[in-house]
C-alpha cells in the first residue's frame, strides 16, 4: 500500500478573506492523521510550507489584478519541490489548504511524472480566469487557467514548465458560478464540464461513472482537486467563497467511494477550509470524511 505524505499550505493570499490560512491545522485537529492510519496507511506529516506576506501599497512588484502575486508564486515555486520530491520517492501527496491558488504549486510538482495527467476539478468555480478575465484579481480563481498555461508568466511557469495539463484532461464536477471569460475558455478549449444542472439531471453515479470512464481511456494519472466550496454551503459552511445550490455532503461522499473503487487517482487536494468562517469545524470535519472515502473507508 502507498505511503501518504501530507504537506501543509496555509496561503491566504490568493483571495482577500483572512482565516483560510488556519485550513490545514484545522484539518489536522479534525482527526486527519487518525483517519487515514485506520486504514492501514502510512503517514508521513512534512508540515506546513512557509508563506511570505501580503504585498503593500509602494511595493515594487505589485500587479494589476493579480493580487500578490510574489508571495503566491514563491510559495507555489516550495509546494511544488516538495511534491516533486514526495511523487519521486513513490508516496501519494495529499495537500492541505489554503486558498486554490495552491493548486498551481501542487499541479507543477505532480505533472511532470505523467505523459497525460488526468485533473478532476470539484469546485463550485471554475477558476479559469487569468489577470485579463478576473473580476477580483485573486489568484485562487486563476490556478486551473495558470495550469493551463494561459496568465502571468510568473504563475505558469512554476516548476520550470508549461502547461501541466491538456484541456482534455479535465473534467469540472460541481460549477454553478463561471465568469463570462471561463465559459468562452470552457467552450474554446472543449473543457468537459459536469455543472450542477448536468449532476441534477444525471444524478452523482452517472457523473462519476462517466468522468472515470473519460479519464481512463486518455490519461495515465489523475488529481483531484477538490474545493470544499463544491459542496453546498449548508455542508460546507466555513469557505470563503460560498455559492447555493451545490453537491451535498452524500453526494461528495459517493463521488470519492466511486474514485477509491476506480483506483485511478494519484494526487488530492482538498482546499479553502476556513474555519474562522464555519461552524464548530464543520468544513474541516467534512474534508477530513471525504479524504477517509477517497481512501478506501468502508461501511461496513
Ligand atoms: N475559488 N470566479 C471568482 C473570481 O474571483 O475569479 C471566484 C473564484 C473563487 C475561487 O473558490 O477557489
Ligand atoms: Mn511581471
Ligand atoms: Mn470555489
Ligand atoms: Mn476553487
Amino acid at each position: 500500500m502507498k505511503k501518504i505524505s501530507i504537506i501543509g499550505v496555509p496561503m491566504d493570499l490568493g483571495q482577500t478573506r483572512r482565516g483560510v490560512d488556519m485550513g490545514p491545522s484545522a484539518i489536522r485537529y479534525a482527526g486527519v492523521i487518525e483517519r487515514l492510519e485506520r486504514l492501514h496507511y502510512e503517514i508521513e506529516d512534512l508540515g506546513d510550507i512557509s508563506i511570505g506576506r501580503a504585498e503593500r501599497a509602494g511595493d515594487p512588484d505589485v500587479h494589476v489584478n493579480l493580487r500578490n502575486l510574489k508571495a503566491v508564486a514563491e510559495a507555489n515555486e516550495k509546494l511544488a519541490e516538495v511534491v516533486d520530491e514526495v511523487v519521486k520517492k513513490g508516496h501519494f501527496p495529499l495537500v492541505l489548504g489554503g486558498d486554490h491558488s495552491i493548486a498551481i504549486g501542487t499541479l507543477a510538482g505532480v505533472a511532470k511524472h505523467y505523459k497525460n495527467l488526468g485533473v478532476i476539478w470539484y469546485d463550485a468555480h471554475g477558476d479559469l480566469n487569468t489577470a485579463e478575465t478576473s473580476p477580483s484579481g485573486n489568484i485562487h480563481g486563476m490556478p486551473l487557467a495558470a495550469s493551463l498555461g494561459l496568465g502571468h508568466p510568473a504563475l505558469t511557469n512554476i516548476g520550470g514548465y508549461s502547461p501541466k495539463v491538456k484541456p482534455e484532461n479535465i473534467v469540472l464536477i460541481g460549477a454553478r458560478s463561471l465568469d463570462e471569460g471561463e465559459k468562452q475558455l470552457i467552450k474554446e478549449k472543449g473543457i468537459k464540464v459536469y455543472t450542477m444542472h448536468e449532476i441534477d439531471r444525471l444524478g452523482m453515479t452517472k457523473v462519476m461513472e462517466e468522468t472515470i470512464a473519460y479519464l481512463k481511456e486518455r490519461t495515465d494519472g489523475v488529481h483531484l482537486s477538490l474545493d470544499l466550496d463544491g459542496l453546498d454551503p449548508h455542508d460546507a459552511p466555513g469557505v470563503g467563497t460560498p455559492v447555493i445550490g451545490g453537491l451535498t455532503y452524500r453526494e461528495s461522499h459517493l463521488a470519492m467511494e466511486m474514485l477509491a473503487e476506480a483506483e485511478m487517482i494519484t494526487s488530492a487536494e482538498f482546499v479553502e477550509v476556513n474555519p474562522i468562517l464555519d461552524e464548530r469545524n464543520k468544513t474541516a470535519s467534512v474534508a477530513v470524511a471525504l479524504m477517509g472515502s477517497l481512501f478506501g473507508e468502508k461501511l461496513v
